[in-house]
């Protein structure tokens, strides 16, 4: 017996051993060896490199003044005083954040007499992206069916990731046309037809990133109608309200005829570019119930989903988003402020295309203008953008996407200048 528990306590000892000396073979080695590199995430760093002063940075999705400079609202600047001299605690807000943020997030997406208020699920988001990620948690929990969300071809670069890493299954819908540089309409339209009924679709709301090319309103109808006969589950993610048009309202129109026409729906907003609020992260994501009881148990699952992401949200930009948007006059004054944001974005589009005429372009440059938003989607191929790059300091995405938001008053002949010599 002796003997017996010697050997068995020997062997406990030679595992252990062994297993303390595989760590350390592992240590030594490092336990993220096996840790690939990844590509580059940010679009900036060529950017930062070059050491021209004329460069020029196209490739940011965040607003500039006509300096060049990033902007902060005058609203945001009085808001974020009123906020700071209130004096308030630093408490918890809760799971769905500010309350009164959310709420008036609410009706300036749906409109302050939308019957959808009241039995809609909200909750304070890390942004558009936390949005667009518990809106992919909640639907890979909850939606019945196949789990399977088209997003339009091109899209936002990072929703696939987002929504893969969620555990969906992600397709894509025909968008955009190369040969026209605008909206593929007859395909979107087919792909819906052809989608397998229930599928989930995510629609940009407005200013379509990264192409700048929206349905007008009567094809949103069509869409609506298509999305109907199919019993498609429709998703919106409204980046950009007030940014495309300058108009909250007419930006809002997708989404609030698609709940007029009584369709299902779900929503990711961003207080990033109409507010400026880029990196305060305030954003919010909702679910229409089709009664106020089943808002209450939409309401309760988005909470336990949100519960042990990150608990609760962050409570600064949302309360200065709170105050704008509950506050009459600055309400009014940061409406203003978001139209002169976008006149300055339709503006400088104008330039860069007649700039481009004036240098006697043979191409034609009007989706320049037609082409609504941050962005604008030149048509030039990854050639000529890294010709752009290295040739000429303009810098932007490899899809020809250029941010308009970085053109100025200053700028624009140069960057004519360099398209011109790029494209002709
Ligand atoms: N959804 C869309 C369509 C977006 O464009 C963005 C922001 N994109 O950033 C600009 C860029 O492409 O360079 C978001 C969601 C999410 O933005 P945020 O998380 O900052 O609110």
């Amino acid at each position: 017996m002796q003997a017996a528990l010697r050997i068995a306590s020997r062997q406990a000892t030679a595992v252990r051993r062994a297993s303390v000396f595989g760590l350390q073979a592992a240590r030594a080695g490092s336990t993220w060896a096996n840790v690939p590199q990844g590509p580059p995430v940010c679009i900036t760093e060529a950017f930062k490199a070059d050491s021209f002063e004329k460069k020029i940075n196209l490739g940011v999705g965040a607003y500039r003044d006509d300096k060049g400079k990033p902007y902060v609202l005058p609203s945001v600047r009085t808001a974020e005083e009123k906020v700071v001299n209130a004096k308030l605690n630093k408490e918890y807000a809760g799971i769905t954040g500010v309350p009164e943020f959310t709420k008036a997030a609410a009706i300036l997406a749906y409109g302050k007499d939308s019957p959808a208020l009241d039995r809609l699920a909200i909750t304070q988001s890390i942004s558009g992206t936390g949005a667009l990620r518990i809106a992919a948690a909640f639907l890979q929990r909850f939606y019945p069916g196949d789990k399977t969300i088209y997003i339009p071809n091109p899209s936002w670069a990072n929703h696939k990731a987002v929504f893969s890493d969620a555990g969906l299954k992600v397709q894509q819908y025909r968008y955009y046309d190369k040969n026209t540089i605008g909206l593929d309409f007859e395909g979107l339209i087919a792909d819906i037809k052809a989608a397998p009924k229930g599928s989930i679709f995510l629609f940009h709301a407005c200013a379509h990133n990264p192409t700048g090319v929206d349905p007008s309103q009567e094809q949103w109808k069509e869409i609506s109608e298509a999305v109907k006969a199919q019993g498609l589950f429709s998703f919106f993610d409204m980046a950009y309200q007030g940014f495309a048009s300058g108009d909250t309202d007419k930006d809002a129109f997708a989404l609030r005829y698609f709940v007029e026409q009584g369709h299902e729906v779900c929503l990711a907003q961003s207080f990033a570019k109409n507010m400026g609020l880029y990196g305060e992260r305030v954003g919010a994501f909702s679910i229409l119930g089709s009664s106020a009881e089943e808002k209450k148990r939409l309401d309760s699952q988005v909470k336990i989903l949100v519960r042990p992401m990150y608990s609760n949200p962050p409570i600064h930009g949302a309360r200065v988003a709170s105050e704008i948007l509950n506050t009459p006059a600055l309400y009014q004054q940061w409406l203003g402020e978001v139209k002169e944001m976008a006149d300055r974005i339709i503006t400088m589009r104008s330039l860069l295309k007649n700039n481009l005429e004036k240098l006697g372009s043979s191409h034609d440059w009007s989706h320049i203008t037609s082409q609504i938003g941050m962005f604008a989607y030149t048509g030039l191929d990854a050639e000529s953008m890294k010709k752009l790059a290295k040739e000429h300091s303009v810098y932007a995405t490899m899809d020809g996407r250029i941010s308009v938001a970085g053109i100025t008053s200053d700028n624009v002949g140069r960057l004519a200048e360099a398209i011109y010599k790029v494209k002709g």
